[in-house]
């Protein structure tokens, strides 16, 4: 990995074929990027609030009337089927207006005291980067970009390596919609060179990383060297817990989706489904051939459910955990020739193994069966993690009795959503720091002023 700015293949991972080269950016130039971004963000800043978010519903609305070519291009760099990536770029669309919207709440506060006024300011921070992953490259940027500026900042973002275009893309719509020059800057590049360089920069006042844990743990300790704010959001290896009053046929369908939409590469996936022992059994008979009419194939059909992994490095890695000989209680088919295929896998397994326990980021799960509520808590929390998870039972109490039990920051009962931009995101444990989305995105990039102007006449 060189410093000196060279070009990125961008490689369309259902057929393998280089699609774009993207030109990285060194450190010099991320150096450059801050201060532009600098002065962009002091105008910025300085517009009426009405007048900011103005200009980020005209984003929205660019974004809207793209969602087609956004969407095509998720395809190419990521392989995400069609429909999966329209609705990624619809969430940017709401995302967008979502954040102008906050912009005319965030009026700070008055608080009451005997002897003058007291009153809190919510200032923009400055200068925010987001480091962005590849498995969802277009809505997570857009988690960190759409509320940093419509809190005052400028935004520069890095995306992955292997997903550039959607963002660059992205930048470009910015400035046709009227945000100004430099405001909103995406700098594509290596993460340990172009990342690392935003990470340490001194102009840049906070850092919203989206990735795995190990890359989040290294990026909080050079923030902690500059007393950088930052929000971490990292791996998960979230539970699907199903109990025996269940409706066994509705858990049973929407579990194929929970861990193979995306190709499992999902921070949200649920891998590991615990099944209550007396409906173990049945559970499976329902889930084989739910699996199985999870269609795998061309992103661009719109029959396909399933597309290809983002990389061979990430095959590679998904293999390590599961070869695709290993014995598995279901297997999925995929396609014969080019294309980072992986088919869709259920393993039956035990609580200590790794499988159970680490994060695949592939189309891999595994049934872990438990006795009674305590088990399925104490089963639910046994990782170092705890994103997100569902549970499946149709007694209420039961439902919010485990919901408080289990150490995860999203919790959706008898369904799997986990993220609606309008309520907050994030990790208890190593899942993460910080919560995105929701009503306090904006206020995350913000330092909130305190200001008290004494009414009494002696000092
Ligand atoms: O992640 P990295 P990778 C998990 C998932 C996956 C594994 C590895 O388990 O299999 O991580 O993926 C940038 N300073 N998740 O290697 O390294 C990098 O360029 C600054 C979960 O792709 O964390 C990219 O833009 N930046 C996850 C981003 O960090 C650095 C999403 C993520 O890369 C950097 C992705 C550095 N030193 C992977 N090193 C989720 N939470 O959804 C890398 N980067």
């Amino acid at each position: 990995m060189s410093t000196v700015p060279h070009e990125l293949d961008i490689i369309n991972p259902a057929t393998e074929e280089v699609v774009a080269t993207v030109p990285t950016t060194g450190p010099a130039e991320v150096d450059a990027a801050v201060r532009r971004a600098a002065a962009a963000q002091r105008k910025w800043a300085a517009l009426a609030p009405g007048d900011r978010a103005r200009i980020l519903r005209r984003f929205a609305d660019v974004v809207d009337a793209h969602l087609r070519p956004l969407a095509e291009l998720e395809l190419l760099e990521a392989g995400h089927t069609l429909a999966n990536a329209e609705w990624e770029a619809g969430n940017v669309r709401d995302l967008l207006h979502y954040a102008a919207g906050g912009v005319e709440r965030l009026n700070g506060t008055q608080i009451p005291v005997a002897d003058g006024l007291n009153i809190t300011f919510q200032e923009p921070l400055g200068v925010v980067a987001v480091i962005a992953p590849w498995n969802f490259p277009m809505p997570i940027a857009a988690w960190g970009t759409a509320p940093a500026l419509a809190a005052g900042n400028a935004v520069l973002l890095k995306p992955a390596e292997t997903t550039p275009l959607t963002a660059l893309r992205l930048a470009r719509y910015a400035l046709d919609a009227g945000l100004p020059e430099d405001l909103f800057q995406v700098l594509p590049g290596e993460g340990p060179v172009t990342g690392a360089a935003l990470v340490d920069h001194p102009g840049v006042a906070k850092v919203v990383f989206t990735g795995s844990t190990a890359t989040g743990r290294r990026i909080a300790a050079r923030c902690a060297a500059q007393t950088k704010r930052l929000t971490l959001e990292l791996g998960g290896k979230s539970p699907n817990i199903v109990f025996a009053d269940a409706d066994l046929e509705t858990a049973a369908a929407a579990a194929p989706g929970s861990f193979l939409d995306n190709t499992g590469q999902d921070c949200c996936a649920r891998s590991r489904i615990l099944v209550q022992r007396s409906v173990h059994d049945r559970f499976m008979e329902l889930l084989e051939p739910a699996v199985r009419s999870f269609t795998v194939g061309d992103p661009a059909d719109p029959a396909t459910r399933m597309g290809p992994l983002i990389s061979a490095a990430q095959r590679e890695r998904v293999r390590s955990y599961v070869p695709e000989d290993a014995p598995a209680a279901i297997r999925g088919e995929v396609p014969a020739g080019k294309g980072f295929w992986y088919p869709a896998t259920v393993l039956e397994g035990r609580p200590e193994d790794r499988t159970a326990v680490e994060e695949i980021f592939g189309p891999v799960a595994v049934v872990l069966p438990f006795d009674d509520e305590a088990d399925a808590i104490r089963l639910a929390n046994a990782t170092e993690y705890g994103l997100s998870g569902s549970l499946w039972t149709r007694d209420v109490g039961r439902a919010l009795r485990v919901s408080r039990a289990v150490a995860a920051g999203n919790l959706s009962v008898n369904s799997h959503s986990s993220v609606r931009y309008w309520t907050p995101f994030g990790g208890f444990k190593q899942s993460g720091i910080g919560r995105e989305l929701g009503p306090d995105a904006l206020t995350a990039f913000t330092e909130t002023k305190n200001v008290f102007i004494s009414t009494t006449k002696e000092q």
